[in-house]
């Protein structure tokens, strides 16, 4: 893609303080030090309005020949909040106690984040009919969102933005990414895409004749670690047969739900795996539970436990938030407040079981042919899996990465991985990475479903390599 230089000039955003909002008079700015934040609701159709949060990097520096990338960050569930997951857990500039995050992405690039689809978060819409249905549809409104954020703002369209999403939200970027590129073709949206960057499309399925990579990883796999019988295989195995049937069949909303089921019977046979780290009991991973990346029946039932465990042991309670690191109040207290903008009948959730449901007959189709035509349009596309994610076990990212018609993949497979370590840290082997052409493929050590959370240093030394950030080092 074609560089040009970044410009300094910026559309500013005011200074935010949390003055105030502290009980103890407590004064705190955000860490993006020049004040250049930003964040608005976009009438993505008539009564359906979606929310962004954009944070321009105060780490910005001026490279020729780099310009400086924008982030997109989605967040899966379907139905999870970005705004509030991915920016106050994972990779924002404050933490849930409103601290300053040492390992945020603001180092290597600006950050977006957005609520989507519509009813996620802070979007909302003012008649239910108007939830999306499929993925395309949620591609569709983001497109818009990009549009009315972009096209306005030479500066922003100065830096190559890069799609890159967690879990279910690797579906989205698939269809995002296409319809992003229909709309740079046709002139309707002025931006650079840099590339894609996903884990874990889990829910694909692969051709209606083929195995459903995921789901059928998980009981061999934990049988391998001794956290399965033979027995408890046995009862996963019957499970995603039925799966298997319902897709060959075009059930897809039926096959959701036989999802849930198979993950109850593992999740009963293994005593509770957590299915974002199986070297951990549900629940205990820190972000889990209230990420509720999970089937809704489940979630839910997590989700309290999780919110109940961490109102008792937070270890920020009685700090300068308030909130107890409870994301929850968090969300509907001070940064409703510091927005000012959220309507007072909106109310924050972390996962939105309405968007959930409205998406549960496209939950389990596959995105595969979209990859491959992305690749064949020669975008870069990353895939990343951290090792000890369950729930899209890195067993089954590689056998559908095999899956790919794309005529590279052959040389691909034959490519040698090359070791990781993290930036300005020691020698010790963090992960592994290949490329060929314009498909990359990380492999982190250590990390379960949420990377940014349980591997923070080596997950910004990849988002750097992958943005190609003219950022020196983190900071
Ligand atoms: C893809 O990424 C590589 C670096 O990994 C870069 O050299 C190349 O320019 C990128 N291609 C596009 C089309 O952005
Ligand atoms: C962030 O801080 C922690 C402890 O305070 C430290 O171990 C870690 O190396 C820091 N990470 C970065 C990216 O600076
Ligand atoms: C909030 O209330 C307004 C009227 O005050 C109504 O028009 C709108 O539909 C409500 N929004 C939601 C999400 O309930
Ligand atoms: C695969 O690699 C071989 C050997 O380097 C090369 O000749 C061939 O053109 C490559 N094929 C593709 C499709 O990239
Ligand atoms: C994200 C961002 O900076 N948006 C700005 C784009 O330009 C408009 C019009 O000047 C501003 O209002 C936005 O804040």
């Amino acid at each position: 893609m074609e560089k040009s230089p970044v410009s300094s000039v910026f559309l500013v955003a005011s200074v935010f303080f949390f003055l105030s909002l502290f009980h103890g008079g407590l004064a705190k700015t955000t860490t993006t030090q020049d004040g250049s934040e930003d964040w608005g609701y976009v009438e993505v159709r008539p009564k359906a309005h979606m929310f962004w949060w954009y944070y321009r990097s105060p780490y910005r520096v001026e490279d020729r020949n780099k310009p400086w990338p924008i982030i997109l960050w989605l967040q899966g569930g379907p139905g999870a909040s970005g705004v509030g997951i991915g920016n106050f857990q994972e990779v924002g500039p404050l933490d849930t106690d409103l601290e300053p995050r040492n390992s945020t992405w603001l180092s290597k690039a600006d950050l977006l984040f957005v609520d989507n689809p519509v009813g996620t978060g802070f979007s909302f819409v003012e008649d239910t009919k108007l939830f999306v249905e499929t993925d395309e549809e949620a591609a569709t409104d983001l497109t818009t969102l990009l549009m009315e954020i972009f096209n306005r703002n030479e500066s922003l369209q100065k830096s190559p933005l890069y799609i890159v999403a967690e879990s279910y939200g690797g579906k989205y970027a698939a269809t995002l990414g296409l319809s992003v590129l229909k709309a740079v073709e046709s002139g309707k949206l002025k931006l650079k895409l840099g590339g894609l960057v996903f884990i874990e499309l889990h829910w694909e399925t692969v051709g209606s004749h083929q195995k459903i990579l995921w789901q059928f990883s998980w009981a061999p796999l934990l049988k391998d670690l001794s956290r399965l019988d033979t027995n408890g295989v046995q009862k996963a195995n019957s499970l995603t047969q039925k799966i298997k049937q319902q897709i060959e069949n075009g059930e897809f909303g039926d096959a959701t739900d036989s999802w849930s089921d198979l993950e109850d019977v593992i999740s009963t046979s293994s005593s509770s795996v957590d299915f974002y780290n199986f070297l951990l009991d549900s629940g205990m991973d820190p972000v889990s539970s209230t990420a509720a990346e999970l089937s809704e029946g489940v979630a839910m039932k997590r989700y309290s436990r999780y919110l109940d465990s961490l109102r008792r042991s937070s270890p920020g309670s009685g700090r300068g938030a308030g909130s107890g690191g409870d994301i929850d109040s968090l969300m509907n207290g001070p940064i409703k407040k510091k927005l000012k903008i959220i309507p007072e009948n909106v109310t924050w959730g972390e996962q939105s079981g309405l968007v959930f449901d409205s998406l549960a007959g496209d939950f389990m189709k596959p995105r595969i042919s979209e990859v491959d035509e992305l690749l064949a349009k020669g975008v870069n596309v990353t895939v990343y899996n951290g090792q000890l994610d369950l729930i899209c076990a890195t067993k089954g990212t590689e056998a559908w990465v095999d899956k790919l018609k794309w005529e590279g993949l052959k040389n691909f497979s034959r490519t040698d991985r090359s070791p990781i370590y993290c930036e300005g840290g020691d020698r010790v082997t963090k992960g592994f990475t290949k490329s060929y052409r314009n498909l990359h493929f990380y492999w982190i050590l250590g990390a379960g479903h949420f990377v940014p959370v349980d591997q923070p240093c080596v997950a910004l030394t990849m988002v750097g390599a992958i943005t190609q950030s003219p950022s020196s080092s983190s900071t």
